[in-house]
């Protein structure tokens, strides 16, 4: 039986991961220190959807699915608690999702640019540590994304790239060029996890993936209390579940710049099935593999239209705003990414339809009424060191302490008796 460990699995991609890895047969933890809702709260934003508590949501699971999970609330960047749940747990695989995944937070300001990294860098760290010292045989399955890349003039291939250089060849990382703290975080992740397959021979799948859109995989429709999370503001939101919500509620989508911005995405149903693929396909030790985890590439302008056009079906008027780009990032450029390896190993990817588009649009429209209009129009400026109208989350951290959310997170994670409980839920699970 295939043992794996969920980080972030409380998460948008973490979730539908856990459930699905669980359905495919395997034994899962799962593993959440539950700070993205106190960021969520922080900033003024939620789901559309809403969704339970990490408790009900692993109950609901137990209870309806094909086979249970378990849970545990713990904190990357505490380091006796990885450790310790590594040890007992011994998983074969450890899909890595815990981290501050939005770009604008991240461009907010100093505090959360720290914050960013500090979480990112150093939780992966962690866990590195974590698995040389408690399961070196271990797969490492890193959520990595396609923004360390950037938009480079050429073609961008998957992780390496052969170089001829006077007269010398050599196959070499692929140069990176991203474009916020958040994107830059993943880059010091990657090179982290490549020192450590080179020197201690971990071995490691880096899965570059690009913009995720959807919600709904099947585990997650087995039962109301197990749907998962639909972002839409403008921190959390990305593109294609911005411009339906935007539909839905009557507001113009809002294509920041001209819209020639070329990124790859997929369905949140085929993030869920690289992960399994992946652990299915282990890397060799001592190799750290990079796939481009994403189905197909569209302009920004482009998921406009196709927005458009879905509302026509369901007769709802939609109207696109340019407006003026909060980011720094090209607008029209080149933008070819290679994405075979996940196919070779046997992904059939849920290409974006006209059915896919009119039931995310229905699920936005189903919950309109929840839609916060204060959080649609972008609050980040790329070019600001210090965005006032999101300053009110920094009151969330202590500039003292390494930029962490210690404060904010300390009754969720590994403290006191919490600890303790923790440990016996892991010695427990680790007994079955
Ligand atoms: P998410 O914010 O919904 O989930 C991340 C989860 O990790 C949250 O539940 C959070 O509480 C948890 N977490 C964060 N830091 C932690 C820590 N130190 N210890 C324990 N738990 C912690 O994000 P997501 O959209 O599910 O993204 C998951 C991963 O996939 C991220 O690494 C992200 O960079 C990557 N990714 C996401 C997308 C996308 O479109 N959503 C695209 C490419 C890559
Ligand atoms: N964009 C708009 N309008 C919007 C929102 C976004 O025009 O309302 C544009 C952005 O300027 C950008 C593109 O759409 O050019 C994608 O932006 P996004 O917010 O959808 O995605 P991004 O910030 O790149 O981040 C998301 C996830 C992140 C992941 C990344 C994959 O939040 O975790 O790493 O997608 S990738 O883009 O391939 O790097």
């Amino acid at each position: 039986m295939t043992r794996v460990i969920v980080l972030g699995a409380d998460g948008y991609c973490g979730w539908p991961t856990a459930l699905h890895l669980a359905a495919a047969g395997m034994d899962v933890c799962a593993v959440d220190n539950l700070s993205r809702r106190r960021w969520d709260e922080a900033l003024g934003i939620a789901s559309l959807t809403p969704i339970p508590s990490f408790e009900t949501r692993v109950d609901a699971w137990n209870e309806v699915g094909s086979r249970p999970i378990q849970a545990v609330v713990g904190d990357l960047l505490d380091y006796d608690f990885l450790h310790d749940l590594i040890a007992r747990f011994q998983p074969d695989a450890i899909v890595h999702f815990a981290e501050q995944r939005s770009a604008p937070f991240s461009m907010i300001d100093r505090l959360h640019a720290t914050f960013t990294q500090h979480n990112n860098v150093i939780g992966n760290l962690n866990l590195l540590f974590a698995i040389k010292e408690a399961a070196p045989d271990c797969h490492l399955v890193k959520l990595g994304t396609m923004g360390e890349y950037g938009t480079p003039n050429i073609d961008i291939e998957e992780g390496y790239i052969e170089i001829e250089h006077n007269g010398r060849k050599d196959t070499l990382p692929y140069p990176k060029q991203p474009g916020s703290f958040y994107h830059l975080s993943k880059v010091h992740d990657s090179h982290n996890i490549a020192f450590t397959c080179r020197v201690w021979g971990m071995r490691a799948t880096d899965l570059n993936q690009g913009v995720v859109y959807g919600t709904v995989t099947k585990e997650t429709q087995l039962d109301a209390r197990l749907v998962n999370r639909f972002d839409y503001d403008d921190v959390y939101g990305t593109a294609l579940n911005r411009f339906c919500v935007q539909a839905a509620a009557g507001e113009p989508l809002t294509v920041y710049g001209s819209g020639g911005q070329t990124r790859g995405y997929l369905d949140i149903r085929d993030t869920v099935r690289c992960i399994e693929l992946a652990i299915l396909n282990p890397a060799k030790a001592g190799e750290m593999r990079v796939y481009n985890q994403f189905t197909e590439q569209f302009s920004v302008s482009q998921l406009a239209e196709l927005v458009v056009q879905a509302g026509r079906t369901l007769e709802t008027e939609v109207q696109v705003d340019h407006l003026p780009n909060p980011r720094v990032e090209l607008e029209d450029h080149y933008y070819n990414a290679k994405h075979s390896k996940l196919r070779d190993l046997g992904l059939e990817p849920h290409l974006l339809s006209d059915s896919l588009l009119d039931s995310l649009l229905n699920i936005a429209i189903e919950h309109r009424d929840a839609v916060q209009s204060g959080s649609i129009k972008p609050r980040v400026d790329w070019r600001d060191t210090a965005n006032k109208g999101l300053s009110a989350a920094a009151a969330l951290y202590d500039p003292g302490s390494q930029g962490a959310l210690r404060g904010a997170i300390d009754d969720v994670t590994t403290r006191g008796r919490q600890r303790d409980a923790q440990r016996e839920a892991v010695a427990s699970f680790a007994a079955k």
